[in-house]
């Protein structure tokens, strides 16, 4: 795979520094405007803040990037003519030269390609409730890719016990940072336990060299509970996920919308303390993937 890979980044990876992958599906299809943009540049602060330098990937006229200019960053966020892109999309929006966003499947694949081993998100795609044929494609790369992808567990929109099998079946380990228990994205335990758990960066990066050692190509899952103060509890938003939830069944949404769909209309529903529990955990977990990668990159 031909990737751009900005030129602050290239330098960062020649010397062996630490870099963190951001993915911008969530900028397009998973926050509003103007949220979206704020919150992209954000997370490059945080990543940088804690000692990184962040790589957004997206695809720009057909072109797979690996580090945004700021004009390029607007652009995404401003438009209404992304295609949203997991594995299945790529080599679409290479040949007809499209703008595209990239999922966490996505951004995995292009993030190997470009020799970036870390990757901050806000939650992953899984199985679909009552949907349990609707996989996202984000656990096959999570299968296949060996990327380490920080995130805040998946939306209880999802069936969190189905999703934590398939991670299963597929070889694929998932940490608990600092907890005990899969986060559920705006709440901080899914009562489902993790595999691990690891209290700090450096026991993280233990893993990684582990399983590169073992030449194993999975991924690896690390879920760190949104932070405390904007945590909501699962009682509060179980409502508004039930509802989304008939209304995607109700008006036929398939597919690639669907978690669009469940994500607009579940913040529709619950309003800003929904919104504020997603922008803390983003900044979270790119703080937390700086610091895995800046470990990482110490002990080689
Ligand atoms: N979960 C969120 N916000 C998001 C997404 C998931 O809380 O923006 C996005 C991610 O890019 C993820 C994608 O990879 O949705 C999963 O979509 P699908 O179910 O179509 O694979
Ligand atoms: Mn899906």
């Amino acid at each position: 795979m031909n990737v751009e890979i900005a030129p602050e980044i290239q330098e960062t990876l020649a010397e062996g520094g630490p870099v963190v992958a951001l993915e911008s599906t969530l900028i397009t299809h998973g926050l509003p405007r103007p949220h979206n943009l704020e919150v992209a540049r954000g997370l490059e602060e945080a990543v940088r803040a804690a000692g990184a330098v962040p790589a957004t990937i997206a695809i720009l006229g057909g072109r797979i990037k690996a580090g945004l200019q700021p004009e390029e960053l607007e652009r995404l966020a401003h438009s209404d003519f992304v295609r949203k892109c997991s594995r299945r999309d790529l080599p679409l929006v290479v040949a007809w030269s499209e703008d595209g966003a990239t999922t966490v499947a996505g951004t995995m694949m292009v993030a190997h390609a470009a020799g970036i081993q870390v990757f901050a998100t806000g939650g992953i795609g899984g199985v679909h409730r009552g949907h349990p044929h609707d996989v996202s494609a984000d656990l096959m790369e999570l299968a296949r890719t060996p990327v380490t992808v920080v995130c805040a567990g998946a939306k209880a929109i999802l069936d969190l016990p189905l999703t934590l099998e398939v991670l299963e079946t597929h070889g694929v380990p998932v940490i608990g940072y600092q907890a005990a228990d899969f986060p559920a994205f705006y709440s901080r335990s899914a009562g489902l336990p993790v595999d691990v758990r690891c209290d700090t960066p450096e026991d993280v990066a233990r893993i990684i060299r582990a399983r590169d050692e073992l030449g194993l190509s999975a991924g690896l899952l690390v879920a760190a509970p949104v932070p405390e103060a904007d945590a909501l509890s699962r009682e509060e938003i179980e409502d508004a996920i039930e509802q989304a939830l008939a209304d995607a069944d109700q008006r036929g949404v398939r597919g690639k919308a669907v978690t669009p769909f469940l994500l607009s209309r579940v913040s529709e529903l619950t309003g800003d303390a929904s919104r504020r529990a997603n922008i803390a955990l983003l900044h979270n977990n790119a703080r937390i993937a700086a610091e895995i990668a800046g470990s990482v990159k110490r002990k080689k």
